[in-house]
């Protein structure tokens, strides 16, 4: 019996809602498998955590997290507490305590209806996002100086390290070669002359060991209008931190909307517990509402059941999530239904049971 351990951590807004639906979907599962156990313990950290406490998680946070094999995020952020405070006590911090650098955000279209553009299909969008998850724009480097004053200057510098560079390049390529698949970086070197150049070249440097990888470099402009032109080029993506949150919410886009988004922040050397979660924020205008959509949290289920080496387990999922919304039966009110979130969680975990 393998026995897992999950730390809830729903969060804000919706979070609470769509994770209570990917919960009762590994407790559908931990039933039809008797090799599976999953033993969950929930964490109120949050912004209401914040508004008692002045903090988002407790102190020792992150020391109290070491000892799962996986943490199940919801959303992050409520009207009152400043967004930078909410991401970056909360989310930002375990990404980065946990060295989560890989950030895995497939873009698979399940349902040719789903798409805005015109004349795709299903085999025309799937492709997976590697995005470098713990710095680039995302370090927290900066300053804010003469606030206030007529030469008030502000700066965010992107910290691009040999190591963290390096390391997600090398990843991309690893599953690239995996997988049989194309790699495509993304990067910016024509403007930002220091790290993207530098990005680049690590890229050419790194995939001198994979001559049997065939790649591709695009300039974030451009890349951003073939995710939406001719999505077909892509099969993996590596990219920074910053291009990588914004490109994948176009994949997002394309694919159906933000209810069904999924993404994995992974530490690949399993020296700490990685972090599945559904990318859409807490969204504060329909929380409460019991309409959000649970299918990204569901399916960020999936991947975390790949993580833990149940890949069987996690095509079941996905493919029910296809299933559901093939059929048009039972679905939220983003995706044209009629149907609550806990109405689709039940009515998936109904489908899994047969
Ligand atoms: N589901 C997690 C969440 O609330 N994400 C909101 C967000 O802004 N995330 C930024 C990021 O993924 O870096």
């Amino acid at each position: 019996m393998k026995k897992w351990k999950i730390a809830l951590v729903p969060g804000d807004g919706i979070g609470p809602e769509v994770v209570a639906e990917g919960v009762k979907v590994l407790q559908a599962i931990e039933k039809l498998d008797n090799t599976l156990s999953f033993e969950f313990e929930r964490f109120p950290w949050g912004c209401e955590y914040y508004i008692e406490h002045q903090k988002m998680m407790a102190d020792d946070g992150i020391e109290q997290l070491k000892e799962f094999d996986a943490i199940y995020l919801g959303a992050v952020g409520y009207p009152g507490v400043p967004d930078h405070i909410s991401l970056w006590d909360l989310l930002l911090k375990i990404r980065k305590g946990f060295d989560q650098y890989v950030n895995l955000r497939p873009v698979r279209l399940l349902n040719e209806e789903l798409t805005p553009i015109k004349n795709k299909s299903e085999k025309d969008i799937d492709f997976l996002v590697i995005r470098e998850n713990n710095e680039g724009e995302y370090a927290g480097a900066g300053d804010w100086l003469f606030k206030g004053k007529k030469e008030e200057v502000v700066l965010q510098t992107g910290v691009f390290s040999r190591k963290g560079t390096e390391r997600i390049i090398r990843y991309a390529f690893e599953e690239a070669r995996k997988q049989q698949k194309s790699l495509t970086s993304i990067s910016k070197a024509n403007a930002l002359n220091y790290s993207m150049v530098f990005w680049d070249e690590v890229f050419e440097e790194v995939g001198k060991e994979y001559p049997d990888v065939k790649t591709e470099s695009y300039l974030v402009d451009a890349a951003s209008m073939f995710f939406v032109m001719q999505p077909e080029r892509f099969e993996i993506v590596v990219t920074s931190n910053l291009f990588g949150d914004i490109l994948t919410d176009i994949g997002a886009a394309i694919t159906g909307g933000m209810g069904l988004a999924t993404g994995a922040n992974v530490n690949p050397e399993r020296n700490y517990p990685s972090m599945f979660e559904p990318v859409h924020g807490s969204a504060p205008d329909i929380a409460g509402q019991g309409i959000a959509n649970p299918i990204a949290a569901i399916w960020s289920v999936a991947q975390m059941l790949e993580h833990f080496g149940e890949e069987e387990w996690g095509s079941v999922v996905v493919e029910t999530i296809k299933e559901i919304i093939d059929e048009k039966k039972v679905l939220t009110p983003d995706l044209g239904g009629k149907h609550s979130t806990s109405e689709v969680g039940d009515y998936f975990v109904e489908k899994i049971a047969g």
